[in-house]
């Protein structure tokens, strides 16, 4: 096992990794911007090192001064958490070079994942069901155009180097899919240097369903089943929950199934996530895969019993799973709330002083936040400030708890979505499982 992780990231993630490594008798290095000195994973973590100002370029995304933050402390591997540089291909080929293991899979299988159109080929080759349309990048507008006929519109025009829902445009006819394709094109350009974009047909209010997986990196692969992820406004998460209403078991079998083998088949390390769409079919087409740990991987964890931090560090010790598909069982229901320093119905971020904070206890609630009273909301980072967590043994009773943890949840000086999320827990639609994508647009423009 490793003797020192130096945790490459800040707030309730950065506690979240401290926390597994001190029960598995890791020591720990957190590294800090200027703004961060007043930080509890400073004050967690068994030394700490400041690696820079306050903005992101400066501290969390500064290369050189994290790696020179891991020589000065002598440390054996870096956790990235999620963001700043957890998907930086660079990154981890860098920590690698110099001797350091990047928890997390190979700096080959980021550039894969990282490359939509590539990432969807792969996946169609390992026999994971993916949306028709054009088999890799299409550069000629006219050749596009053909394509899109081919399938139907409306489709979906993404850039090869997008995701998250950036660089997309849609297209219903043959002229307005001329004009979009120009200026996804353009778009993609100016974002990410790279025009390629691919083609495929529009699934209409789909279901975001994705599956968390591991790999030993060696030709094994597991599943820990789905988390339900619909719930979101502008490609931000708000809410999300394990398991889904909308799976029957045969389906959630088979999307396991199929996300497990693929994981075997890429040779792919460490944990990952299978983004899919699910249409009002029941059929579910692969989107994406991201190659880190996820904000909302506690949902898992509450319905598993498996800390999912704990394996990260020991697959990447130890190149082995300590478990196997068997020991993988459902129990219960869990729901997982972000609560956000923004206004609950503009979103536009809320930072500033926490005048008071009380978080809420009791049977089957986690509270995973770096923040309390007296700290101050920088404006510089993610405005997430805790993730509630709830477990029930039925998602009724997850609903219920939820509720009742709402009510006592205290954050006194800044706005939060505390009051969105009560408000979606008394929809109906929502109660009943009836929502998909477009939930929140719909209900709570
Ligand atoms: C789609 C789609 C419909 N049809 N692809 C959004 C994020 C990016 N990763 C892919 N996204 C979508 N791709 C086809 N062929 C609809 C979306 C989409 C979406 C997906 C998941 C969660 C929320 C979403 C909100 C709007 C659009």
């Amino acid at each position: 096992m490793f003797k020192r992780v130096l945790i490459a990231n800040r707030g309730e993630i950065a506690l979240r990794i401290i926390r597994a490594c001190r029960e598995l008798g890791i020591e720990t290095v957190a590294v800090y911007s200027e703004a961060d000195r007043a930080s509890l994973h400073v004050a967690f973590a068994d030394t700490s090192v400041c690696i820079g100002g306050a903005t992101p370029s400066q501290s969390y995304l500064n290369m050189k001064n994290i790696i020179a933050a891991a020589e000065i402390s002598d440390a054996d591997a870096i956790h990235p958490g999620y963001g700043f540089l957890a998907e930086n291909s660079t990154f981890a080929k860098v920590c690698r070079d110099c001797g350091f293991t990047f928890i997390g899979p190979s700096p080959e299988h980021i550039d894969l994942m990282g490359n939509k159109s590539n990432a969807k080929d792969t996946m169609k080759e390992l026999g994971v069901p993916v949306v028709p349309g054009s088999d890799g990048p299409i550069n000629d507008a006219k050749e596009a155009l053909e394509i899109a006929k081919k399938i139907g519109f409306p489709v979906m025009i993404k850039a090869s180097a997008g995701g998250g829902g950036k660089g997309m445009r849609m297209a219903h006819n043959e002229i307005t899919f001329l004009k979009n394709f120009e200026t996804a094109k353009m778009e993609a350009k100016n974002a990410f240097g790279n025009d390629e974009v691919y083609i495929e047909k529009l699934i209409e209010d789909p279901r975001h369903i994705e599956i968390q997986v591991f790999g030993d990196g060696n030709g094994r692969g597991i599943h820990f089943f789905e988390r339900e992820c619909s719930i979101q406004r502008r490609h931000q998460k708000l809410l999300e929950e394990a398991p889904s209403v909308a799976l029957d078991d045969a389906t959630r079998k088979k999307m396991g199934e199929i996300s497990a083998n693929a994981i075997a088949k890429l040779g792919y390390k460490n944990a990952g996530t299978i983004e899919y769409l699910l249409d009002k079919h029941g059929n579910f087409y692969f989107m994406e895969m991201n190659t880190r740990i996820q904000v909302e991987h506690p949902v898992t964890e509450m319905i598993t019993g498996i800390d999912l931090v704990k394996l990260q560090l020991i697959v990447a010790a130890t190149g082995q799973l300590p478990i196997a598909q068997e020991d993988i069982k459902i129990n219960g229901h869990a729901i997982e709330f972000r609560v956000n320093a923004e206004d609950p119905v503009s979103f536009v971020p809320s930072p500033g002083l926490i005048k008071a904070y009380y978080v809420p206890g009791g049977v089957g609630v986690r509270i995973d936040s770096a923040a309390y009273q007296d700290y101050y909301i920088l404006p510089y980072y993610d405005s997430m400030i805790a993730k509630m967590i709830v477990h029930g043994n039925d998602r009724n009773e997850a609903i219920a708890r939820g509720k009742r943890c709402l009510y006592e949840f205290i954050v006194e000086g800044i706005k939060t979505t505390i009051p969105l999320h009560l408000k979606i827990l008394d929809n109906h639609n929502f109660v009943n499982g009836k929502f998909a994508t477009d939930f929140l647009d719909k209900h709570f423009k």
